[in-house]
């Protein structure tokens, strides 16, 4: 397999991350941020990542193609579980994720500098939302469960920059979510933990 990415990108991190915990490899190919056009060429649409299977299929979307990779490789659990409840309930994390956790640090990066209350109503959304996922890992140590699950596939790339500390990463995204995430007790733990369990190396430079 071959798996397309941009330098920094939170949406391939989730797909090395699935690959890791499923004991899968992929070869990466970096490609440059000004130049989608292999990528175009290659998908028909400019955004990774993009996985090439070794059967010739190019699948798009991260979190889509979390799905197939747990769909092919079931071992050695699931990640979207079989009970229809189970995976519903993630399916809807993953889609509020997506479609809703999403809006605020996208919207700081276009209020930023020309309407700063704006940009604090953003902040103190992302802040009260970091309070409901520390909710969430009470008494547990995923988001949903016991078991990592594409829940924690779906977020740790973005809220591990809560406890970021690395000054050589000068994206302008992660500084947003530097600055608008607090590191709250629960939260910090379970990067650590997700850190160790997906031990996917040389995170700063996917
Ligand atoms: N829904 C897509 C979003 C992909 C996406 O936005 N990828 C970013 C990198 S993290 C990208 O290619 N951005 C380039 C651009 O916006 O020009 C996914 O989850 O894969």
């Amino acid at each position: 397999m071959r798996l397309h990415a941009i330098p920094h990108s939170t949406n391939v991190h989730r797909v090395q991350i699935a690959l890791a915990l499923k004991g899968l490899d992929a070869e990466l190919v970096q490609h440059a941020v000004a130049d989608r056009s292999a990528i175009r060429a290659l998908s028909g649409q400019d955004l990774v990542p993009v996985l090439e299977t070794d059967e010739g299929e190019i699948l798009t979307d991260s979190m889509p193609i979390v799905a197939w990779i747990d769909a092919r490789w079931p071992e050695p659990h699931r990640l979207y579980p079989e009970d229809p409840k189970a995976r519903r309930e993630i399916e809807a994390f993953v889609d509020f994720f997506n479609f809703v956790w999403k809006v605020p640090p996208n919207a700081i990066d276009a209020a930023r500098g020309t309407d700063e209350p704006r940009v604090a109503g953003w902040r103190a959304q992302l802040s009260a939302w970091q309070s409901g996922f520390d909710a969430l890992l009470h008494d547990r140590p995923f988001l949903f469960g016991d078991e990592v699950s594409a829940a924690d596939v779906c977020a740790y790339p973005f809220l591990r920059f809560a406890t970021s500390s690395d000054p050589s990463d000068d994206d302008l995204f992660h500084g947003i979510l530097k600055d608008s995430l607090p590191a709250l007790p629960r939260l910090s733990a379970w990067v650590n933990r997700m850190a160790n369990t997906t031990d996917v190396r040389d995170a700063k430079n996917l």
